[in-house]
């Protein structure tokens, strides 16, 4: 992909990612989206937040500042120190925790935001991205292959906010000339760390049970299907997205993405045919409700349209990569 340069003589396109608080640790998608974009620009041009020290984790190698998404102030003061001018936003509390604080979930998915869209129509950034998600679609939505454009009626504080997120967006773009650019993020995979708040996150969990050789209980029922994402095609699509011609993108809310979906019980015999003795067993909790309001497959063809999107890991590459992994 192209490398985006900021406007100043050196060439830094230092973007800055953001992280929630709680999101740090857990902050899969941002931690290993960091470590790329650092291998594309130089790690020094990479500049990493979060609202607390992060561990010295391995997932980034470049500067870090301590910074709070949810206040101007603190965002617009990283910015101007080391001269940003892209930010990934990555801060969000996911679906399952968002339901179990919902003020302070949409205080933090909404003001993050706010901050970042007023930086750049500020003038002093010149592009972002944002993640919405699949849970912009609720129980009117279609079911299988859900199109870009439709009923749109989430039943989370998460899908509420992101749905909300995706028109702020679009109105910035129209009205203020803001580059903000968005995917629909299916539930992402990835070995790079634990499970987060996220209704999807047991497909993470499933994998590392399986390596530790433990019976896993999953939270959802055995066919309740959802889209999904493996890590490597999250972050080709996010960086991909950054670098298409802006004149491409006829879609400034937010792109529906999609690679495979599946059920627990399909994931389940996979990792079976590699891990034998591997033991699940199914006790539904409030997540299955917020499950069974998205939906089980998504069209993504004007991405694939627009920008090329296309995704290179099925079912069985993704599940020999995480065990792989995992394992090593
Ligand atoms: C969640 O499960 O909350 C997220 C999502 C689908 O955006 N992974």
């Amino acid at each position: 992909p192209p490398l985006f340069f900021s406007t100043q003589t050196r060439p830094s396109p230092i973007p800055l990612r953001l992280v929630g608080s709680e999101m740090c640790i857990r902050d899969r998608i941002g931690s290993v989206l960091t470590a790329n974009l650092g291998k594309i620009y130089g790690h020094s041009n990479v500049i990493a937040t979060d609202i607390r020290e992060c561990p010295s984790g391995d997932f980034f190698k470049g500067p870090f500042e301590i910074t709070d998404a949810t206040s101007y102030d603190q965002l617009y003061k990283t910015v101007q120190k080391h001269s940003i001018d892209t930010v990934y936003l990555m801060a969000a509390m996911l679906s399952a925790k968002a339901e179990k604080q919902p003020e302070r979930a949409w205080h933090l998915n909404m003001s993050s935001l706010f901050n970042v869209l007023n930086l750049a129509k500020n003038g002093h950034i010149k592009r972002i991205f944002w993640p919405s998600s699949i849970a912009v679609f609720g129980p009117s939505s279609p079911k299988q292959l859900v199109p870009q454009t439709t009923v749109m009626e989430p039943t989370t504080v998460y899908g509420m906010s992101k749905l909300a997120g995706e028109r702020w967006c679009e109105y910035y773009q129209l009205h203020h000339a803001v580059d903000v650019r968005s995917l629909r993020y299916p539930g992402i995979i990835g070995w790079e760390s634990k499970p987060g708040g996220g209704t999807t996150d047991y497909a993470v969990d499933i994998f590392h049970k399986a390596v530790q050789g433990k019976t896993f209980s999953c939270f959802l029922k055995p066919k309740t299907q959802l889209p999904m994402l493996y890590m490597d095609d999250a972050i080709c699509a996010t960086i991909s997205i950054m670098g298409a011609d802006k004149n491409q993108l006829s879609v400034r809310s937010s792109y529906n993405l999609a690679a495979l979906s599946f059920t627990p019980e399909e994931l389940y015999k996979e990792i079976q045919k590699k891990i034998t003795n591997f033991k699940i067993e199914y006790k539904p909790d409030f997540r299955q409700s917020i499950a069974d309001s998205w939906p089980g497959s998504i069209d993504d063809s004007v991405a694939r349209q627009d920008w090329g999107w296309q995704p290179a890991f099925d079912l069985k590459k993704m599940t020999q990569s995480m065990l792989e992994n995992l394992r090593s």
